[in-house]
């Protein structure tokens, strides 16, 4: 039998994992990526420069091999660092111990590894060549280079890993209606830094100016700025913001307004900033939504995954680890058949929809909760009973932000779970002004009729 081919848009996070992935299966994997080569070319930007990454995009990496590649230059996230507005700060954990927390790694890093591995799995990776268009009755492929240079490529089947801007996407959506619904999000965001700090003796290493192993968080309503680590001791800095009101990127608009908005708002973080005015004109601010699809596929010819297929908001710090699950998923079902692509690619979108649905909604709110809750008397009696109904009844009461990001259970599972959860709490703190207070009984009792135990992990 002759190896079967695949066609792969996109070389990104999602692409360079699922080519690895599909090549280490016996699959011959083409890949047209729009951008020169990173590892030759350097890394051109767009987007947030570092990344959480969590139990889900772990597992991809294992599942590839690479979890060695990676742990080297992954910086410890133990939990958020709530920087309040009068300068205190408090470290509010993630998990139980230093076994539950995330990893911020670099973007570019992260891909270049990637592209390696694909490569050494025997992918063909061609940069340069961005898909323009599809004629689907033949088969071919429309791509063109940086200089305008056009070729067609011959392709029975095609995935779609080009984000969400989708090529592939567009190109499918002339021949089928795909239900596509973009919710923009108010708010948009710039990345900006806070740079290593002088070595502390000629020779040492740079240090970090904040607490490294946190994911840093300014909350102030209605919007927010986050720091994540870099391995080298800078951080990058994620202000996000409404597009229009007061504050907002219509009224903070030339680099002087911003200096004057970290002035009043993140006080603390502008000494750490020299570049500021720099990194504001210099960077684009970037557009947030989500996207929804009621099709991910035309027949057994094309499929989408990734962003091109499920764009989330970032506010769970989810959707790369959400793409490298997808990865992983399409490359089993692939693997079970590898001619069938019709029956696998509907397989492949009935078992992720409703995953990619619930991520998509948990981290719209979570973006209001990061901004505004983190500092609100009834948000943190919840917490703290979540907690507490958490240590007594393991595998059973289990916080969502943890089904999220420490476990695999599908984020259907996490969605649905988390809600009977939400509504235990409410039910149990209703005029209840502290943990004391709370009837324990009750709450056993509610746990036990509402909640099944979990599946052993
Ligand atoms: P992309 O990373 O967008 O890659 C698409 C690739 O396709 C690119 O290489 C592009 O050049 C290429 N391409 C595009 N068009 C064409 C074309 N026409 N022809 C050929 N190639 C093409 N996720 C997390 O898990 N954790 C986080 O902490 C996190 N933080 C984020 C912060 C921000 C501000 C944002 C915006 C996103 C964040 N995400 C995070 C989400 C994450 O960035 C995406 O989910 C992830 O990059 C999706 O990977 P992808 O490969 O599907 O798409
Ligand atoms: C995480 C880890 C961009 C981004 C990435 C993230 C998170 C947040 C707020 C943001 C959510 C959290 N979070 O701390 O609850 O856990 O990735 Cl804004």
């Amino acid at each position: 039998m002759p190896r079967p081919v695949v066609t792969l848009i996109g070389a990104g996070l999602v692409g360079a994992l699922t080519a690895t992935l599909l090549a280490q299966r016996g699959f011959a994997v083409e890949v047209f990526e729009r951008r020169p080569d990173p590892r030759k070319f350097g890394f051109i930007g767009g987007r947030s420069i570092n990344l959480a990454l969590a139990e889900r995009g772990w597992h991809g990496l294992r599942v590839a091999g690479l979890r060695s590649r990676i742990e080297p230059i992954a910086v410890m996230m133990r939990g958020r660092m709530v920087h309040h507005r009068d300068g205190r700060t408090e470290l509010l954990r993630y998990g139980r111990d230093d076994n539950e927390v995330i990893w911020s790694v670099s973007r570019a890093s992260l891909n270049m590894t990637l592209l390696d591995a694909a490569e050494a799995a025997g992918a063909r990776i061609h940069f340069d060549q961005r898909l323009r268009a599809v004629d689907w009755d033949r088969g071919i492929l429309h791509l063109a280079d940086g200089a305008g240079a056009e070729r067609t490529h011959q392709a029975a089947v095609v995935i779609g890993a080009d984000g969400a801007g989708s090529a592939l996407r567009a190109a499918m959506a002339t021949r089928i209606d795909l239900g596509e619904r973009f919710e923009p999000l108010d708010h948009g965001y710039k990345e900006l830094e806070i740079p290593a700090c002088e070595p502390a003796a000629p020779g040492s290493r740079p240090g970090f100016a904040i607490e490294a192993n946190a994911l840093h968080i300014w909350p102030r309503g209605n919007y927010m700025c986050i720091a994540l680590p870099n391995a080298e001791g800078s951080f990058t800095v994620t202000l996000f913001l409404p597009n229009a009101g007061a504050p907002s990127f219509a009224t903070v608009r030339t680099p002087a307004e911003a200096r004057a908005l970290f002035a009043r708002d993140f006080a603390d973080a502008l000494p750490l900033m020299p570049g500021l005015e720099r990194d504001w004109a210099a960077h684009p601010t970037g557009l947030l939504g989500t996207l929804y699809l009621a099709r991910w596929h035309l027949d057994g010819r094309a499929l989408l995954i990734g962003d091109a297929a499920h764009a989330i908001v970032p506010f769970h710090g989810q959707g790369m680890n959400c793409g490298f699950e997808d990865a992983v998923e399409l490359a089993e079902l692939m693997e079970n058949d590898a001619n069938d692509t019709k029956s696998t690619f509907a397989e492949f979108a009935r078992r992720r929809k409703p995953n990619a649905d619930a991520i998509a909604a948990m981290a719209l709110e979570n973006y209001v909760e990061m901004r505004d809750r983190v500092a609100d008397a009834h948000f943190l009696l919840l917490r703290a009973l979540e907690r507490r109904l958490a240590e007594r009844h393991p595998g059973r009461f289990v916080p969502r932000y943890w089904m999220v990001t420490f476990s695999r259970l599908p984020y259907a599972t996490a969605y649905a779970r988390g809600e009977i959860q939400h509504g235990i709490l409410r039910e149990l703190a209703r005029g209840a002004s502290d943990l004391d207070a709370i009837d324990l009984a009750r709450a056993d009792a509610l746990i036990a009729e509402r909640l099944p135990p979990l599946p052993a992990a």
